[in-house]
């Protein structure tokens, strides 16, 4: 029998019952403080029949938020929230590992005590930050000095340890979407002339620092790492994609991760996406690969059959079906997501959609 999505799989020490992943997704509903709530246990607890859950992305530090109601993983009040998430997860026979973020310049100082966000280069996006506020224009940032990058480094291993902490499955760093990690990557937004800009060595040069710390702090086998290298959102480009993402999945390669995640074109409807062939870059990387966006479970099924996918992570259809592995495996219908309910809100659009079975 060829692998399906219900086969099981094991990514690194994580041992998945199925290969049906819960994307990361963004939903701005654990309050001001950043510390997961009751009703953000709910939310994952009933998606806990996913193969594994990459939770919304998550601040490493108060300098990593981009967004309202964001929760983070690095205060204690932080980790005691989370820790009744895993322990939910887990009660239901799931696994969760965390996503690691550091949104660079997609913030706004109202996010940030009054500070400037930072980023590789002073190079403001076009677009507009989702405040406390309402929209607003993005400001110019600040540039990085290669000598705070250290500190940074250091925050996302202070997030391993709290994560670890929080009795999570595994980390996966963000370096996707156009967030502070992908922003160093792609030569549109880093136009650095220090060691940290310019050849495809350099612009890696900070996801390789974090990853061998991330790595060395929870064990290669619990860290995965998401890329999107053609996604234009928040205004990102490069001038040559598959040569930089080629580079950066051979150099993973040496870390032996749990997984790769990639986002395999642009997110949101927004821009041209490039060309890309993510079978050569699939190719070039080692270990397990996760495919994400606009599969179904045919295409899912297709992508696991074909080598090409070892696990498929499904975003919306995860927020409208708390249990999309049953709907796959009975063919039934879907629930329809409500975008406008996406990004912060109640427990309508978040935990009252129905499940087949009440
Ligand atoms: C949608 C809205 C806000 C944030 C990403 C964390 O794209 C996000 C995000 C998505 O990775």
């Amino acid at each position: 029998m060829p692998l399906d999505l219900f086969s099981p799989a094991k990514l690194g020490s994580i041992a998945l019952k199925n290969r049906i992943v819960m994307a990361p997704l963004t939903r701005n509903r654990s309050g001001e403080a950043g510390v997961p709530q009751d009703l953000n246990v709910t939310y994952y607890a009933q998606r806990a029949s996913a193969g594994l859950i990459v939770t919304e992305a998550t601040p490493i530090s108060p300098m990593g938020h981009g967004y309202p109601g964001l929760p983070g993983i690095y205060t204690d009040e932080q980790v005691a929230g989370w820790k009744k998430i895993t322990e939910a997860v887990h009660a239901k026979g799931g696994k969760i590992v965390i996503q690691l973020w550091h949104v660079g310049r997609i913030s706004h100082p109202t996010l940030l005590n009054g500070a400037l966000p930072v980023a590789p280069s002073a190079i403001k996006p076009a677009g507009k930050a989702f405040t406390y506020q309402g929209l607003v224009d993005y400001v110019e940032p600040r540039a990085l000095d290669a000598n705070e990058l250290p500190a940074i480094v250091q925050d996302y291993v202070y997030a391993t340890q709290c994560a670890l902490k929080a009795g999570f499955d595994g980390v996966e760093i963000h370096a996707a979407n156009g967030y502070l990690l992908d922003q160093f990557l792609r030569d549109g937004s880093n136009k650095r002339t220090d060691n940290y800009g310019g050849s495809f060595e350099n612009r890696a040069r900070l996801l390789l620092e974090v990853t061998k710390a991330v790595v060395e702090t929870a064990g290669g086998d619990k860290v995965g790492i998401r890329i999107s290298p053609v996604n234009p959102f928040n205004n990102m480009h490069d001038s040559n994609p598959q040569a930089l993402f080629n580079y950066v999945a051979e150099q993973l390669n040496q870390f032996n991760l749990a997984y790769l995640h990639a986002v395999e074109g642009g997110i949101h409807g927004v821009g041209k996406v490039d060309a890309f062939d993510f079978e050569q870059m699939r190719k070039l990387y080692k270990g397990a690969y996760m495919a994400n966006l606009s599969y179904d479970k045919v295409r899912g099924n297709d992508a696991i059959a074909s080598g090409h996918a070892d696990v498929i992570a499904y975003g919306v259809p995860f927020i409208a079906n708390p249990d999309l592995v049953e709907r796959y495996k009975t063919d039934a219908a879907l629930n329809e997501a409500d975008s406008k309910s996406f990004y912060g809100g109640t427990e309508k659009g978040y935990t009252d959609y129905p499940f087949l079975k009440a």
